[in-house]
């Protein structure tokens, strides 16, 4: 009998669910760097849908494997989210050497409130920052058609006591940036 088809992209919406935002509806309990058992994760799983009733680990593999973007690592028998986190107590990160720059996408008017304030993180641990300017504007078209690319001085921040964090190969973390370290392109709605 063929293996029923099993929509990963759901099933990484809901591991991000859990492992990012709302562990305890899953009766989870991250420890301090995101990691679960992978076991706990999948019974909590296999709960949910039908579908999933015998959902395994290389399931989770292959969803991995299978995603557009690196949000989930799996090892030694346990699972975690690599960014995106809004779970109260902050995960410990490593701080890194970042690259010499790194971008931000956004809407204008949030970009109007950044060169106010600088990037916060809002509902996450942490400020979302992408290496290359076309993850930044996929990021930015989230929040507006026709996104705005921030430019971030990330090794001269490193340099002045700003901490960054390596999220995957793509993203990269940080608690705030200052404006000062940051560029605005020309043109910003008033
Ligand atoms: C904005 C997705 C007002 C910031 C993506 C952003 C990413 C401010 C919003 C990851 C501000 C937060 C995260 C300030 C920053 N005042 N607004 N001072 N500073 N903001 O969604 O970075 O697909 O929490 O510009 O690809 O958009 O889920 O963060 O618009 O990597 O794996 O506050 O989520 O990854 O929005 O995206 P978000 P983000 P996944």
């Amino acid at each position: 009998m063929n293996k029923p088809y099993l929509d990963y992209v759901f099933l990484s919406r809901i591991a991000s669910h859990a492992l990012r935002h709302e562990p305890w509806l899953y009766e989870l309990e991250l420890d301090d760097e995101g990691w679960v058992p992978v076991e706990e994760l999948l019974s909590a799983l296999r709960a949910e849908k039908p579908e999933w009733s015998a959902l395994k680990e290389a399931d989770l593999a292959a969803m991995i494997a299978n995603s557009d973007k690196k949000r989930h690592e799996l090892h030694e028998g346990k699972i975690r989210a690599l960014y995106g986190h809004s779970v109260q107590d902050k995960l410990l990160k490593q701080p890194a050497e970042p690259p010499a720059v790194l971008y931000h996408g956004t809407s204008p008017e949030t970009a109007v409130l950044i060169r106010a304030s600088g990037l916060q993180p809002m509902g996450r641990q942490y400020v979302h920052l992408s290496v290359d300017t076309a993850t930044a504007e996929q990021v930015g078209r989230r929040k507006a058609r026709a996104p705005v690319l921030l430019e971030v001085q990330a090794k001269v921040a490193a340099a002045s006591g700003v901490a960054f964090y390596r999220g995957n190969d793509l993203v990269w973390l940080a608690d705030q940036v200052p404006a000062q370290f940051i560029e605005f392109p020309g043109r910003l709605p008033r």
